[in-house]
């Protein structure tokens, strides 16, 4: 009688992406699996309501006359390619919801993880999040963040699909890069010399999500930042 083959121990696999803290470029640091499943659920009915209004979630018209594949909400700030303003005057016209006390604390917890450092949060105070929805085959192009007047960090927390992160350099949208999935509930943190490097999402892989993260479909991003901008 034949026997079945034993198993691979899992502790021997090898793994081409092992899901450890792992710093991709000085300054920019991932984390797999730091939100749990209910947090991932709380940020996702979170958005939910975002999305629904004041300013609904929609595709971001672009200066060229075209549209964003990704769909976008903002909280704090109204974000539109070269602007942060108050009202979103691209779309209804209506202000934008209030950044969230919770959000600036979860945004400060996520700096002490990826840093691992707990007072590397300290007097983090991130007045804007952009919250991008991915359906399957929506993607970013390569581009630098660089609408905000601050060097702060940006943080970056994933749900749903996994998608294929690309992280490039500051000198322009080319070669050389990193290419890393990141899957749901995936915390990214860009700082440091990393801050203003470009960056992009080139494919989302369907039907990958959790269904535990609450999303039964597509990938949201919410990307978590300082504007250095005053005002009401
Ligand atoms: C690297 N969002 O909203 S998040 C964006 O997954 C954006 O939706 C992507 O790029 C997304 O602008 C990527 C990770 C991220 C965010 C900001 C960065 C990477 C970054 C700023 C500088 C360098
Ligand atoms: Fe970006």
């Amino acid at each position: 009688m034949k026997r079945a083959a034993p198993a691979t121990p899992v502790l021997f696999s090898t793994d081409p992406q092992p899901r450890l803290r792992a710093e991709i470029a000085p300054g920019a640091v991932h984390v797999p699996g730091w939100l749990t499943p209910e947090q991932q659920r709380e940020l996702v009915e979170a958005c939910r309501r975002w999305a629904a209004g004041p300013v609904p979630m929609r595709h971001t018209r672009l200066p060229n006359g075209g549209v964003m594949s990704v769909q976008t909400v903002c909280v704090g700030w109204h974000w539109r390619p070269y602007a942060y303003s108050r009202t979103a005057e691209d779309v209804n016209g209506a202000r934008v919801a209030e950044f969230p006390g919770w959000m600036t604390e979860l945004g400060r917890r996520a700096l002490a993880a990826a840093y691992e450092d707990p007072a590397a949060g300290e007097g983090y105070a991130p007045d804007t999040a952009l919250i991008n929805f991915y359906d399957g085959a929506a993607k970013m192009g390569m581009h630098q963040d660089k609408d905000e007047r601050s060097d702060a960090p940006v943080v970056s927390l994933s749900i749903g699909d996994t998608c294929v992160f690309r992280l490039g350099t500051t000198v322009g949208r080319t070669r050389p890069w990193t290419d890393i999935q990141l899957a749901s509930g995936d915390l990214f943190v860009l700082g440091g010399p990393s801050r203003f490097a470009y960056h992009g999402v080139p494919r989302v892989h369907p039907g990958t999500a959790d269904p535990a993260s609450g999303l039964a479909g597509g990938r949201l991003n919410i990307t978590m930042r300082v504007t250095g901008l005053t005002g009401v």
